[in-house]
């Protein structure tokens, strides 16, 4: 095998973010922008000759390409063997299990999520480490640190891989391994949920129609829901993974998934409904006239999870991102287990995870998961869902309510301005950072009376490691709350999200309309932030 070295020269913009570097599929395409960032990974770790590495994506446009030049890289090297979905295919949880059921090195998970692909659309490449979970702060500076200066990158001259063709191939001196990329994974989750109940259930009569919105969990979902598990045929829908989404917005919210959710509003639609993103890891839940908020549905699956022979033993501990909602915090209250808050995004869980510190993880971005990988997984939190709705024997719409009496209701949703100019964006937030001493004590209306205020700063309790400017929050003596932060994973100017939460005790008012119940908070929200003022909007792009 002759290791080529190429010459190239730094990109300035590959800085990764809240998951992996997200751009513009033109981006990618420039010369040597993939090699650059690819190279620059591997000269931020050590120790990889010889060892596994993992590649996969959710197979949007310009995956299989990515994927060909990724192999030769990794070859020249030194890596020993790549393991690679067929077709390029795996989806981000799927990929997270491959790595750690392997023993891999790590992983380069090909994929920019929930955002839309095709040749105008996003590509994204995150790098994951060999406990399967994103790569941490630490391993991201360092390779934004080496796209400044890189110089030159290593590849092989070989033909490219049969990417559909099951079983090893060789590119120079190193094994390329492709994969199904399903089989592993279902058995997996076979493992932790009750697949008999759950085929009960389906046999019962129980309907359900899941969106793979023709992205990766299409194949998962088909081989899982209507394979083994025995829903009707039919109850997959976009069930194949295409290049540009069949033109959609592979972002399972409100808004994209318009049509489903108009669906479980009517009495003939199905019992269940629920759909996964781009790459599989996050997940919408929608009950027979019910949705269930992200934010609740991590605190009814921690609170339900020991239904599930998976959990049964109980949980550890539950982890959050900051501006995902406190219901959790009252299930761990109440289950006396550890409580964790989180920056936004899965890498800051993976530390809890892998100490046994916490079981389950989740954000208010319709993202949960659990140790069984360290990823969030969307077909895992259906699947919990599914053995929570055959065990109890109730429908979600009961089971939220009953949760709800138990714990109170945290009112919560999140208004996102999305391509906002990206100086007056800034500016908004650090004008609004520099009135949050002045807040403190401070009294808005009645009763809203600030409790604290500040720019969240997370210290790790494993590694000690400390992550500053994580967003901001107001958070008010009756457990309101109001986040603000930017958003991460955006590709064009930036994206505002406005976080809004109240509590309503136990024995309160669990039926108000979520936005009016919030609109004290909004409002309020504008006046010390002005976002519609500063930026010309008068509605969020999104209101989740
Ligand atoms: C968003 C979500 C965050 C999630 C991230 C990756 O980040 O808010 O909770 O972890 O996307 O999800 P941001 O920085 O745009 O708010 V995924 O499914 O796009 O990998
Ligand atoms: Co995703």
């Amino acid at each position: 095998m002759t290791v080529q070295t190429i010459k190239t020269t730094p990109f300035g913009d590959q800085k990764p973010g809240t998951s992996g570097l997200r751009k513009r599929v033109t981006v990618w395409q420039q010369p040597n922008y993939v090699e650059n960032y690819i190279q620059a990974i591997f000269d931020s770790l050590e120790g990889f000759e010889g060892q596994t590495l993992v590649i996969g994506g959710d197979g949007r446009f310009y995956n299989d390409a990515a994927i060909q030049k990724a192999i030769r890289i990794a070859a020249a090297n030194g890596f020993g063997k790549v393991l690679v979905g067929q077709n390029g295919l795996l989806s981000t949880p799927a990929a997270s299990h491959v790595i750690r059921h392997n023993k891999a090195y790590g992983g380069l998970v090909l994929s920019a999520s929930h955002n839309p692909g095709g040749p105008d659309g996003d590509f994204g490449i995150k790098y994951n480490i060999s406990n399967g979970g994103p790569a941490p702060e630490k391993i991201t500076d360092a390779v934004f640190e080496r796209t400044k200066v890189i110089d030159s990158y290593k590849s092989v001259d070989a033909p490219d891989i049969a990417l559909g063709q099951i079983g090893t191939q060789q590119v120079g001196g190193m094994v390329v391994e492709v994969i199904d990329p399903v089989t592993d994974y279902a058995a997996l989750m076979e493992t932790l949920f009750d697949f008999p109940a759950i085929r009960a259930l389906f046999a019962s009569g129980f309907t359900m129609t899941f969106d793979a919105m023709h992205a990766i969990t299409g194949p998962y979902a088909h081989a899982i829901l209507e394979g083994k598990l025995g829903a009707a045929k039919g109850s997959v829908v976009n069930g194949t993974p295409s290049p540009d989404f069949g033109k959609g917005h592979p972002d399972p919210n409100l808004v994209y998934c318009k049509d489903m959710f108009d669906l479980l509003m009517t009495p003939e639609g199905p019992d269940f409904g629920a759909a996964s993103d781009g790459d599989g890891d996050r997940n919408l839940i929608i009950g027979k006239n019910r949705f269930v908020t992200p934010s609740d549905s991590l605190a009814l699956l921690a609170a339900n999870a020991h239904l599930a022979p998976g959990y049964k033993a109980g949980i550890a501990g539950i982890a959050r991102s900051m501006p995902t909602s406190a219901a959790a915090d009252r299930v761990a209250e109440k289950l006396g287990i550890e409580m964790h808050e989180t920056p936004t995004g899965w890498k800051f869980f993976g530390n809890l995870l892998d100490a046994g510190r916490v079981t389950i993880c989740g954000e208010e971005s319709a993202g949960t998961g659990s140790n069984h990988v360290r990823e969030k997984d969307g077909l895992w939190a259906v699947l919990l869902w599914l053995n929570i709705i055959a065990a109890r024997k109730q429908g979600v719409d009961q089971i939220v309510r009953e949760h709800w009496a138990t714990y109170g209701r945290n009112y919560y949703t999140r208004h996102d301005y999305e391509e906002v100019d990206a100086s007056i964006a800034g500016k908004l937030v650090d004008d609004l950072r520099a009135q949050l001493p002045a807040l403190a004590g401070k009294t808005f209306g009645e009763d809203l009376q600030v409790a604290y205020a500040d720019d969240f700063t997370y210290h790790d309790p494993v590694d000690g490691s400390t992550s500053a400017k994580q967003g901001i929050r107001i958070g008010f003596t009756d457990g309101s709350r109001i986040v603000l932060r930017l958003s991460g994973t955006g590709t064009v100017g930036a994206t505002l999200r406005l976080y809004l939460e109240r509590y309503e005790a136990a024995d309160g008012r669990h039926d108000l309309d979520t936005q009016l119940a919030l609109e004290p908070l909004i409002a309020l929200s504008e006046t010390l932030a002005g976002i519609k003022q500063r930026t010309g909007r008068e509605q969020p792009s999104v209101i989740t």
